[in-house]
């Protein structure tokens, strides 16, 4: 998809709270600070839209943006940030997990990993929830600027062992910083738009 527009449309706490649209939906989640917000950032080619920073915990809500007036991305909140308290955690959980509930919206997960880390538990569970679920995935390796090619390589291996991904499912190394990967993913994303619509929908 080539992005000619994109901005932010709502936040909300709850499921309550989610707008009333027939955009398809986005979704991207993973533990906090691995790069949720700078990863929309940059498939959107924008500095800070999705807001983005070294502070921990920065998205606490669930935030929309409109992509082309076509589709929506959705900034789900970090969790397994440990300076949060277990009340502010468990809203986190089920804002989370009433998202993922109730929103027939959604037909593509976007699960970040760092590419420095193992996957931790609610990774794993995240990943067993969406697979259960049938929905359709794409698991991203953050901070690919942080290590080697060759490093990355490895750590996606281990990523992908850990998490028990089909041999044909391939882990995608970004940085959001120097934009490698980006077109890769962009790529991927397509490929399930287009099985979606039935055509392709750039030429
Ligand atoms: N070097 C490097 N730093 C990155 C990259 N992506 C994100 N960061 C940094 O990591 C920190 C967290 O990034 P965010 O995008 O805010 O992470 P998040 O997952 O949205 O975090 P929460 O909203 O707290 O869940 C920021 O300081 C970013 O600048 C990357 O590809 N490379
Ligand atoms: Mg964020």
């Amino acid at each position: 998809m080539i992005v000619k527009k994109s901005e932010f449309v709502t936040s909300c706490i709850s499921a309550s709270q989610l707008p009333e649209s027939d955009f398809l939906e986005i979704a991207f989640a993973g533990r906090s600070n691995v790069g949720k917000s700078s990863l929309i950032n940059a498939l959107l080619g924008r500095k800070n839209l999705a807001r983005s920073g070294s502070r921990q915990g920065m998205t606490r809500l669930i935030n929309f943006y409109d992509v082309n007036n076509e589709i929506h991305f959705v900034d789900l909140p970090g969790y397994g940030y440990a300076k949060v308290s277990k009340s502010e955690m468990d809203v986190w959980g089920k804002v989370i997990t009433e998202y993922l509930n109730v929103r027939p919206q959604l037909y593509l997960m976007i699960l970040l990993i760092d590419v420095r880390r193992e996957p931790s538990e609610a990774d794993k569970m995240l990943y067993n929830w969406i697979v259960a679920a049938g929905l359709d995935y794409i698991v991203v390796a953050t901070k690919g600027d942080k290590l080697s090619r060759s490093e990355c390589l490895k750590n996606a291996a281990t990523i992908k062992r850990e998490l028990s991904l089909p041999a044909d499912k391939k882990v995608f190394i970004v940085s959001a910083e120097t934009k490698k990967g980006i077109p890769e993913l962009w790529e991927e994303i397509d490929s399930f738009i287009v099985e979606e619509d039935g055509e392709p929908e750039t030429v």
